[in-house]
């Protein structure tokens, strides 16, 4: 049975959802098989007659699941005989913690650098409602939103020491010898920016590179499934 997921779709195949790659990831951890069904920013409305507001949002045997959190859960306790996302409570509290992070020393400074990109690169047809919902959340215009970008491309450079740090341990993933939810929550960010950027994230030669490149190659080479701009200059 194939698990279906709708995937957030923007210009020329690209996939830009940090939150849908990890579930694609997720997915792929506990080799189910899946496929990712493109969706616009409009059209999520109209799915499950507007149970939801985000994707993903998943579809297996019938019932449907949204929310990355809510489908990782599913996953691990509908397919128990699987390899886990969270392997115990303490690993899954990690990665809320690992996520809560993100949210704090990055997050905020790659939205404010890279909104106007996430328009520049949507479905023509979502790129109306995209601007108006994000101007109004942000209380000024796109443009207002990203100028001066350069500063805060820095800082969002810098949020991502602890990540370096942890890997400079001798360590292949963040989750340790094999790929865990840690990585794939943060590969999903640095999809996200480069499926858009227009000013690179990364130096060429950051540290956080070959294991980025690591991370796309896993499953088949599923973080090679999308168009991406430059990560690193
Ligand atoms: N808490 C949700 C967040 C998902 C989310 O924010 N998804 C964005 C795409 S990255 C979305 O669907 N946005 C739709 C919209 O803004 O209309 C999760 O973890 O799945």
């Amino acid at each position: 049975m194939t698990i279906l997921v709708y995937d957030l779709e923007c210009m020329d195949g690209r996939r830009p959802s940090p939150f849908c790659w990890r579930t694609k990831y997720a997915l792929a951890h506990k080799g189910l098989a899946f496929e990712a069904r493109p969706v616009g920013f409009g059209d999520i409305q109209s799915l499950y007659g507007g149970a939801y507001k985000t994707v993903p949002i998943i579809e297996d045997d019938g019932r449907h699941v949204g929310d990355s959190w809510a489908i990782a859960d599913y996953l691990d306790s509908t397919y128990p005989d699987t390899p886990k996302l969270f392997g115990t409570p303490t690993e899954r509290a990690l990665c809320r913690y690992i996520e809560m992070t993100l949210f704090t020393t990055i997050a905020p400074h790659l939205l404010s650098s890279y909104v106007k990109d996430i328009h520049d690169h949507a479905l023509e047809k979502d790129r109306a409602y995209f601007r108006e919902s994000r101007e109004k959340r942000l209380g000024r215009t796109l443009e207002e939103v990203c100028a001066g970008r350069e500063s805060r491309v820095e800082q969002a450079r810098e949020g991502l020491q602890s990540i370096r740090l942890t890997l400079a341990q001798g360590q292949p993933f963040i989750s340790g010898e094999h790929p865990g939810y840690a990585d794939y929550m943060v590969a999903g960010f640095l999809l996200w920016v480069a499926s858009v950027a227009t000013l690179p994230l990364l130096r060429a030669d950051d540290s956080l590179l070959p294991w980025f490149e690591r991370v796309r190659d896993l499953y088949g080479g599923l973080g090679r499934t999308t168009t991406l701009n430059a990560l690193a200059a």
